[in-house]
């Protein structure tokens, strides 16, 4: 089954609307045309959902109350009835789980900082679980937004191999490069697909991370990132934010600082990695 996962985080929590309803839809269809299978993955009323009908998508970008679903939360929503989007952790277990063997997202979550730039316990339920789910996920790296020497550090101590398509060193979401280099780098969808086969026949237990640069006329400068998220963190709204509130929040902040070019460029590297997703779906 030549399937791609796609979360639905970044629907509800991440995109504004009605910008997060046309990307629902244009990800569909940038998978189907590649001859893959596109498999929206959240939960409606207790119900574990991997195929969206046009209506479910709809409630994920517009319900009010669509709860952001980690692992930590899971359990609670199913068992409550209750309605949620899935970030990358909880998408991939839940494909995993569903015989999915491929994810596109846009930027994964990591270690965020602190105001005064150093990493926080503030760590991504996505690491751990990247560690633990032997799927691909194709992304644009981790958020710029996050302290990213952690969180490549801490990809490396969990064993997920990252993988630059096209490129040495990993991206950073809206920004096209960071200083850490990726542990392999492929110029071919086959050379991917060997990864990934390599990973699977040494059964090793964790993501392989494919990792693609956002396209260049859309990428942001990675100084103007920085200055939005230390200014954003030392506001008196940051101080108040519950720990899963903080990646929406800071997002939200570049949108506003940096206009309709970080958005664009969000969607633009969404639908470049769906795209790679299906093509490498389709090679395995
Ligand atoms: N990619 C995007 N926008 C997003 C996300 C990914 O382009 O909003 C979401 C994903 O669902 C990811 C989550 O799992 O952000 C990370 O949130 P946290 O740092 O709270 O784990
Ligand atoms: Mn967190």
């Amino acid at each position: 089954m030549h399937a791609v996962a796609l979360e639905t985080t970044v629907l509800s929590h991440g995109l504004p609307w009605p910008a997060n309803l046309q990307l629902a839809r244009s990800l569909e269809s940038i998978v189907a045309a590649q001859g893959a299978e596109p498999r929206t993955v959240g939960i409606l009323d207790g119900r574990v959902v991997t195929q969206c009908s046009p209506n479910d998508l709809e409630r994920f970008c517009t319900d009010e109350g669509m709860e952001k679903v980690s692992l930590r939360n899971l359990p609670g929503i199913v068992a409550k009835g209750g309605s949620g989007a899935t970030t990358v952790a909880a998408t991939i277990r839940l494909a995993h789980q569903a015989g999915i063997r491929v994810m596109a997202t846009g930027g994964i979550g990591g270690v965020h900082q602190g105001a005064d730039g150093r990493p926080l316990w503030d760590e991504s339920a996505d690491l751990t679980e990247l560690a633990r789910c032997p799927v691909t996920v194709v992304c644009a790296g981790p958020k710029a937004i996050l302290h990213l020497e952690a969180t490549r550090e801490r990809l490396e101590t969990l064993g997920v191999t990252v993988v630059g398509w096209k490129t040495d060193v990993m991206p950073a979401f809206y920004c096209e490069e960071s200083p850490f280099a990726v542990d392999v780098r492929c110029d071919r969808i086959d050379d991917v697909a060997d990864v990934i086969r390599a990973r699977d026949d040494l059964k090793l237990p964790q993501a392989i991370l494919v990792t693609a640069a956002v396209p260049e006329t859309f990428a942001l400068s990675m100084v103007d990132v920085q200055r939005v998220v230390s200014a954003a963190l030392t506001s008196p709204e940051a101080q108040e934010l519950r720990p899963y509130e903080v990646t929406p929040f800071l997002l939200d902040q570049v949108r506003k600082q940096l206009g309709d070019g970080a958005l664009t460029a969000n969607v633009a590297l969404l639908e470049q990695n769906a795209e790679l997703a299906a093509r490498i779906a389709v090679a395995l």
